[in-house]
């Protein structure tokens, strides 16, 4: 398999681990978000992703998956083991939210493109940019600490690693990254440790990464 992948792309993390957790190799190919504008923005790499984000995945039929957890479910439908959702619908359903509160609701507004569109075209400082990183962050966080909150397991979902868990590491890592207060969280944080103790989300790190500078 091949991920069109960037080092400090969240989404990309999230499949790189993945594909850690299944054993599965994958050859790395490099997509530079911010070099020339963004090599995501090229014609040859908007035939491979229309959206000119990453992560894509080509699969070793040749396919083409966009759409980090849309990657992340096919993987675990084509190998099951070891599984990354709980067997039981609703904790199938419960982990799903959890990846979904960060993937579809936290995520998209701290995407690269949204923040060079508030220092561009609408004229945000850094600081100010900052500001809306760390409050779509925190909504997220509160939400999913009180999820979390009351649970002694050692992932977000279980005993085991999972979809929830994938999501959730790269975010704090991005919460880091822009100094977000994370002493609020004691769950995510605790979670977050857990996780990275592992050496598939460990070699998944965007400091792991071959085009990492
Ligand atoms: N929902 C997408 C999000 C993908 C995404 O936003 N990727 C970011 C990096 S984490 C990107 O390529 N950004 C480029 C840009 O904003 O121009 C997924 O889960 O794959």
């Amino acid at each position: 398999m091949k991920l069109y992948t960037y080092w400090r792309s969240s989404a990309a993390y999230r499949v790189r681990i993945a594909l850690n957790l299944k054993g599965l190799p994958y050859q790395s190919e490099y997509v530079h978000l911010v070099k020339d504008g963004g090599e995501q923005r090229s014609a040859a790499y908007r035939k491979i992703n229309p959206q000119q984000l990453v992560p894509s995945l080509e699969t070793d039929a040749g396919e083409v998956l966009t759409q980090s957890l849309a990657m992340i479910e096919y993987l675990d439908e084509c190998y099951p083991d070891p599984a990354l959702l709980p067997a039981d619908p609703v904790a199938r359903a419960k982990a799903r939210s959890m990846a979904q509160l960060i993937a579809c609701e936290v995520h998209p507004l701290n995407n690269l493109r949204v923040l060079q569109h508030l220092g561009g075209e609408l004229g945000l400082d850094k600081a100010a940019q900052g500001d809306w990183y760390r409050h779509w962050l925190a909504e997220g966080f509160k939400a999913l600490e009180a999820l979390l909150a009351g649970q002694d397991k050692q992932f977000c979902c279980g005993d085991a690693p999972g979809l929830a868990d994938i999501c959730l590491v790269p975010q704090v890592y991005n919460a880091r990254r822009f100094e977000l207060d994370l002493t609020p969280y004691p769950n995510i944080r605790r979670i977050d440790a857990r996780c990275r103790e592992l050496e598939a989300f460990a070699a998944a790190a965007p400091e792991a990464q071959g085009d990492a500078p």
